[in-house]
């Protein structure tokens, strides 16, 4: 076991040191903060040193004659010519067998205990009224490095809030460029976003059409053709991204003009890749990455792996009005380093979507639904 002293103006940074020198297992055995000319924070580290990784480790910890490699135990045939292997080792007994895999599972126990007092230990290295705070971000889904960071500079709510907006960006505006693809998972309100954002649009006199672009061909166009036949929008639907084109002539005389794409899983082999076929037209695209307030955290985190891929200019969030707790607007907008546009909230057409400004969304985001008045 490896123990070291690390000194920091912040915790944070105290914490940082930590993990860089003595990775994520290291555990915090205690922490002081020190007034005076130069305050500062001491933070006392300890790591399970492990200097050639999990299997080194297991075999040091393996009964048996030293020296005696589990894996060539594993990996060589006893009918292996002779010098195939560096050294011929002879078969696990059934005992030893039992007895490796019985260390095997306590080492398992002991990382998860590692990694349980790790987090823990994080935690009591903050005084009472941060660590109250820290259990207030989390309890709103906030990300616990995120957490970490607002709850170090934050005093109370207030000041959280205040440390929040500076985090967040939002657009000024929507529409900048020609063209607006709304891109996102299925279901999450691409379809029912762009009638919003084209009614808006219409309103402010602009002139907009929609291109329906299906190329998975499930032929999901009703709901799109009902919306544009109410608000008299012109509608064109194409299969193959290249065809784009030719909507675009068509469409020339518009101001704006929105892409409504399918709902697709990210995962999706070959997806983004299709969806970067928009890029290479020459066309001046805005991307809007559309996700839903109350999607599992997990997917969305994992989801941005695909997207980023893809050169989002803001992210949207729908049915706000369905979430009881929204960090992950914060926890995404940090992830993506992008503004966000609007958030929606509820189903009607044109009415439910708003433009909040970072203060705003701080609000809704710390102090919940009732304050934004969803
Ligand atoms: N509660 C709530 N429902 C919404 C919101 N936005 C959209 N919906 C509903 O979500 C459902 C799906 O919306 P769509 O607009 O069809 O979603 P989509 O992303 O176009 O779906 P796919 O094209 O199938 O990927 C519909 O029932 C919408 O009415 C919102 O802000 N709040
Ligand atoms: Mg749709």
């Amino acid at each position: 076991m490896k123990i070291k002293k690390f000194q920091a103006r912040t915790f944070s940074e105290a914490l940082v040191m930590v993990k860089q020198e003595m990775g994520n297992d290291a555990v915090i055995l205690s922490s002081d903060e020190q007034s005076g000319l130069r305050p500062c924070v001491e933070v006392t580290a300890a790591v399970d040193y492990e200097p050639q990784g999990r299997q080194g480790r297991a075999n040091q910890l393996t009964p048996g004659p030293p020296a005696r490699p589990m894996t060539a135990d594993r990996t060589v045939h006893p009918a292996a010519p002779k010098g195939a292997a560096p050294s011929s080792p002879r078969p696990e007994t059934a005992a030893e067998g039992e007895s490796i895999r019985q260390l095997k599972t306590d080492i398992g126990e002991l990382k998860k205990t590692l990694a349980q007092m790790r987090d823990r230990g994080y935690e009591m290295t903050l005084p009472e009224d941060r660590r109250k705070m820290l259990a207030y971000l989390k309890k709103r889904r906030i990300d616990e490095d995120l957490a970490f960071g607002l709850c170090e500079k934050a005093g109370g709510l207030d000041d959280m809030v205040a440390a929040m907006t500076d985090h967040l960006e939002t657009c000024g505006s929507i529409g900048a460029r020609k063209a607006i693809v709304m891109i996102g998972p299925t279901g999450v309100g691409k379809t029912t976003t762009i009638a919003k954002l084209s009614a808006r649009a219409m309103k402010n006199g602009r002139k907009v059409a929609i291109i329906n672009l299906d190329t998975y061909r499930i032929g999901a166009i009703e709901q799109m053709r009902i919306y544009s036949r109410i608000m008299g929008i012109p509608l064109d639907v194409v299969s193959e991204i290249p065809d784009l084109k030719k909507s675009f002539s068509k469409f020339s005389d518009r101001d704006l003009i929105f892409i409504d794409t399918t709902g697709r899983n990210p995962r999706d082999a070959g997806y983004i890749e299709e969806l970067r076929g928009i890029y290479r037209l020459g066309v001046p695209v805005e991307t809007h990455l559309l996700m839903s307030a109350h999607s599992d955290g997990d997917f969305m985190a994992e989801s941005h792996k695909y997207y980023r891929e893809l050169p989002i200019d803001c992210i949207g969030f729908t049915k706000v009005d369905e979430a009881a707790r929204f960090g992950s607007l914060y926890n995404l907008s940090r992830l993506y380093r992008k503004p966000v546009g609007y958030i929606t909230t509820g189903q009607r057409v044109p009415q439910d979507i708003s433009f909040p400004t970072s203060e705003r969304l701080a609000g809704l985001i710390l102090k919940g639904g009732e304050y934004y008045g969803v």
